[in-house]
């Protein structure tokens, strides 16, 4: 097929824009804080091609990495596309060859054995280096100055695992990056490769586990402790991708679990302790030790937040009958077969952030994204669910104190990044695109346009301090991430 089709994964903010570009000096509204000098990067997915089949996922969609390069108040745009192994097969080819998302089954028979990861998770800075990831492969190293694809990453040969996580954790003191990929041995296995790396980027141990079914592990936590890695019952079958369906299909009856092992330890010494049946979680918010307690805070909901993802497992719910919480899970590591805690701490949501500083240690706020229950009108289509966030909450997570911003009427917001301040006692920046309507609400979905916010982190409530107009509409980010000045001109890529 050679057209698009019209389906949630590409309308709205979904709607394939696939243009490379570059513009100048946008405009500015407001006053850039001298702090925010630096490059907020963002992972777009957009597919180059119409998919193959009738319609797609936007997780499937080709990875393109966009950013904004803020210096003295100045902002200038930029977005290419990763130029994948399968992102190139599919330019020469100038159609797509590679099909449903995660069964390579489904693909042109030419493209066999292939690398089928498209890279458009998450944007990775550690160690001078910058990555585009996504969990079903390596990551792609990109060089931050001109966005240029350097190639694929595998740690000069080093690294074995075939998956690299689209969330790795960075300890703030070491400088160390801890990391995992799953199906790390091959699709639809148990295998799970540990991963750290040092404060230089050398791969200084991997070590492989297997998990107690085959899960999508989408995000762990680690504390100054523990490496842990919650898991919940969205599970691969290789029989089901062979028969052309889906990789995920989640599990209502059975149960989540969670592995914690010493964070330098051998994988011998993993525990897994079982949790309750059902539920799903993308993203941790955090983790900390308390004494022999451990607290993990995740963005928790009642099934899969992933209407396909629940379909393929015989589930149907509709997407705003979905429950969920701010929640924690607490474990007592000083008992021989500890046991799991769980209490709400805050509203429903996702795409939660914490200081670099805050990673693994105990914290006072996180900032994450929710659907505003008293907004007029309803929310802007687009993002991999089909529904975007219009609401920023900050929480406290010791007291439960929430304070948010909206966005203009029918609006869309996506992922923020923290961007620390020099001043003592100054909580620092959010920035955060925000994709606003240009006629009334209900109009046509495609149009809008997109601006960078520049947020005080500690006071969301008031609203931007700039506004940086593209006067375009960009496509839905998954997440960004903030790289300051000082590391962009140590970059080992010149
Ligand atoms: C997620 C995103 C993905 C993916 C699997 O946010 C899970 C969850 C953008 O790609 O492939
Ligand atoms: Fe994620």
């Amino acid at each position: 097929m050679s057209a698009f089709p019209q389906t949630i994964h590409f309308i709205g903010t979904n709607t394939p824009r696939r243009v490379e570009m570059s513009v100048r000096n946008l405009e500015v509204e407001g006053e850039i804080p001298a702090d925010v000098n630096g490059a907020f990067f963002r992972a777009v997915p957009d597919n180059a091609h119409a998919p193959m089949f009738d319609d797609d996922i936007a997780l499937n969609h080709d990875g393109m990495i966009a950013r904004f390069n803020i210096e003295d108040g100045a902002v200038d745009f930029d977005i290419k596309y990763v130029e994948t192994e399968r992102y190139l097969a599919e330019k020469e080819a100038r159609r797509a060859l590679f099909g449903r998302y995660r069964n390579p089954f489904t693909d042109d028979p030419s493209v066999e054995g292939k690398d089928r990861t498209v890279a458009n998770t998450t944007p990775v800075w550690h160690a001078g280096r910058l990555f585009m990831t996504k969990e079903d492969g390596r990551g792609y190293q990109v060089n931050p100055h001109t966005l240029d694809t350097v190639g694929r990453w595998d740690y000069e040969g080093k690294l074995k695992s075939q998956t690299f996580t689209a969330h790795p954790r960075i300890d703030p003191e070491t400088g160390e990056m801890f990391f995992f990929g799953y199906e790390a041995g091959g699709l639809c296995t148990l295998d799970v490769a540990y991963c750290i790396a040092d404060k230089d980027g050398n791969l200084v141990k991997e070590q492989w586990f297997d998990q107690p079914y085959c899960s999508t592990i989408h995000d762990f936590v680690i504390t100054e402790k523990y490496a842990i890695w919650p898991i919940f019952p969205t599970l691969a079958d290789l029989d089901r991708l062979k028969a052309g369906g889906a990789h995920w299909a989640h599990n209502q009856d059975l149960p989540s679990y969670i592995g914690i092992m010493p964070r330098y330890g051998d994988v011998s010494e993993i525990k897994w302790i079982e949790g309750p049946k059902g539920v799903s979680v993308f993203h941790e918010v955090n983790a900390y030790d308390d004494g022999d307690l451990v607290h993990i805070d995740m963005c928790l909901t009642d099934t899969n937040a992933f209407a396909f993802m629940r379909e393929a497992g015989g589930i149907h719910r509709e997407q705003q009958d979905i429950q969920g919480a701010l929640t924690r899970w607490t474990l007592d590591m000083s008992k021989d077969e500890p046991t799991l805690e769980e209490r709400p701490i805050g509203p429903p949501g996702d795409l939660c952030r914490v200081t670099d500083a805050d990673q693994g240690r105990h914290y006072n706020r996180a900032w994450y994204l929710s659907m505003n229950p008293e907004a007029k009108g309803p929310p802007m289509l687009g993002g991999p669910v089909g529904a975007n966030f219009n609401l920023l909450m900050r929480i406290e997570p010791g007291n439960g104190r929430v304070t948010a911003m909206e966005v203009p009427p029918g609006g869309a917001i996506s992922e923020p990044a923290h961007i620390p301040s020099s001043e003592e006692g100054h909580g620092g920046w959010l920035v955060m695109v925000i994709d606003v309507p240009n006629g009334p609400p209900g109009g046509n979905p495609a149009d809008y346009s997109s601006e960078l916010w520049v947020v005080e982190a500690d006071a969301v409530e008031k609203g931007p301090v700039a506004k940086v107009k593209t006067g375009l509409p960009l496509r839905s980010q998954v997440h960004g991430t903030w790289v300051s000045r000082e590391k962009l001109d140590n970059s080992k890529v010149k």
